[in-house]
């Protein structure tokens, strides 16, 4: 900017006045939502996303930051004062210095990014130098759950539930509840701690869905399994009710309090989310961890896409939806991105775009986001592995690089956490449609480990390089490329 004369600042400022654009005092700003269930890595995503613009990562697919455009990009302070600050340095700390994932989110934080840049046209560049918040905002992926509960009336999500636990995949685990239920009359007089021990055996069989070897998705409602500040509240003490009569609960019936602790759940816990978080979004990156699922099997993937489909209809701001009144914005740009990437061989990367592709169409569609312009990605925020070839008798195998977590297993082995293994993750189906076919899938192992992050390269004058990704410039490129041109 040193190079600016000083007729064209001027010229520049007074045309800021004009528009109301005075430096420093506005810059228009964009929310992106990092909408994701829980480990899809949005946590993850956020940190490097940040720290790519920040320290000027590699980022060739950016337009902006390629043609060197950004003057700087820096944390600022966030515009809603009630809502915690994303814990960025610590999350970066945690990932670079330890080499450790962050924890599992338990509450809502929020951060703003500001970027300076200079518009790329010569007209721009002479009279506006650009500035770009983005503000994005960080939560358990578990509250996602509850979205689609606000178009549900309890009936409804009692016989839903119970629908669902019947399916194989989640028979047996929810046999202890079944058993509890059967022996409970929902006309009968209304008693705490009848409703405790229904809540607490509900609770117990969503969270044993989650576990890895099931890795299933649709489990709400959410705060049953991550609780936030919730946890042992009223709000949270209710449960499907079996075989509910047709018409009103009787007043003082345990069918009637469940009844209306749902209702509180909604209008207190999930419809504040909705409004003050989801409603006022701009653009949206919906990450999709496709390999827990692909790795659990063709069960798990169905239950995937069940849950994908019914949190992204309630993202539909067209007209005639359930949550029409709530959105004060419109989403003008989704990405879908299948997350971990660099657990795959890079072959495989438009195999896993295209699982996801196939994952979410239906609920792109059904979603109907007319308007709103839809991309699909793989990519990895954070790049765990390098890529190479291990010799096997005639063949030669792809495999990636890294240092699987402590206690990660394959076949008969078990990691260190500190010992970097060559691994062949094993091909993903070449059609998309064969993930989601029982019985199909599975013939395919695939060998999935987690992996420690990487450590960073230090160049020979004592410079630690960025985050190594994949493909995240492209998903920065998609979302807020357009906002700096
Ligand atoms: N290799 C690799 N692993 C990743 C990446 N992103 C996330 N992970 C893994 O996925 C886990 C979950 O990532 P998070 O970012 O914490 O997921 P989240 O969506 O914030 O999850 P919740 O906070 O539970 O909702 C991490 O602990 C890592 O093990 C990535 O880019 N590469
Ligand atoms: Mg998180």
């Amino acid at each position: 900017m040193a190079s600016l004369t000083s007729l064209t600042d001027e010229a520049r400022i007074a045309l800021d006045t004009l528009s109301g654009r005075a430096t420093g005092l506005f810059s228009p700003s964009l929310r992106v939502g990092v909408t994701g269930l829980s480990r899809a890595g949005k946590t993850v995503f956020i940190a490097a996303f940040v720290h790519n613009l920040v320290h000027g990562g590699r980022l060739p697919l950016f337009e902006a930051q390629k043609s060197g455009r950004i003057a700087r990009a820096f944390l600022e302070e966030q515009p809603d004062d009630a809502v915690p600050r994303f814990q960025y340095e610590d999350h970066i700390d945690a990932l670079v210095k330890a080499r450790v994932w962050p924890e599992s989110t338990r509450a809502i934080s929020e951060l703003r990014l500001t970027i300076e840049y200079r518009s790329a046209s010569g007209w721009g560049r002479l009279f506006s130098r650009g500035r770009l918040s983005v503000d994005i905002v960080d939560y358990p992926g578990e509250w996602l759950l509850d979205l689609p509960l606000l178009g549900k009336n309890y009936a409804e999500f009692s016989r839903e539930a119970f629908g669902l636990s019947e399916l194989p995949v989640r028979a047996d685990l929810s046999e202890d509840w079944h058993s509890l239920s059967a022996t409970i009359d929902p006309a009968a007089d209304a008693d705490e701690m009848v409703a405790r021990s229904l809540a607490e055996s509900f609770a117990a069989y969503l969270k044993a869905c989650k576990l890895d070897e099931r890795a299933l998705s649709t489990l709400p409602p959410g705060r049953f399994l991550m609780p936030g500040d919730l946890d042992g509240s009223p709000a949270l003490t209710f449960a499907p009710l079996p075989g509910l009569a047709e018409g009103r609960a009787r007043g003082g019936s345990l069918h009637a309090m469940m009844e209306r602790r749902y209702e509180a759940y909604k209008t207190h816990v999930v419809k504040p989310f909705f409004r003050e978080h989801i409603a006022r979004l701009d653009r949206q990156i919906v990450l999709i961890d496709a390999m827990q699922a692909l790795n659990a099997g063709p069960a798990a993937m169905a239950d995937l896409e069940r849950a994908v489909t019914e949190i992204l209809a309630c993202f539909r701001p067209g007209r005639g939806g359930f949550l029409t009144d709530f959105f004060s914005r419109r989403i003008d740009r989704i990405l879908v991105a299948a997350t971990k990437a660099d657990h795959l061989h890079h072959e495989s990367h438009d195999r896993l775009q295209a699982i996801v592709r196939r994952l979410t169409d239906r609920a792109v569609k059904r979603a109907n986001f007319s308007g709103a312009k839809v991309d699909v990605l793989a990519m990895a925020a954070i790049r765990a592995t390098r890529e190479g070839s291990v010799k096997q008798g005639r063949e030669t195998l792809p495999v990636i690089i890294g240092t699987p977590l402590a206690g990660e297993k394959i076949g008969g082995e078990t990691f260190d956490g500190k010992t970097e293994t060559a691994i062949f993750p094993g091909d993903l189906p070449a059609k998309a449609d064969m993930a989601f076919e029982p019985g199909k899938a599975q013939d395919e192992m695939l060998r999935i480990v987690r992996f420690r992050p990487p450590k960073l390269e230090t160049t020979a004058e004592g410079v630690t390089l960025s985050l190594p990704h994949i493909r995240l410039d492209r998903a920065l490129q998609f979302l807020i490329g357009d906002h700096m041109a």
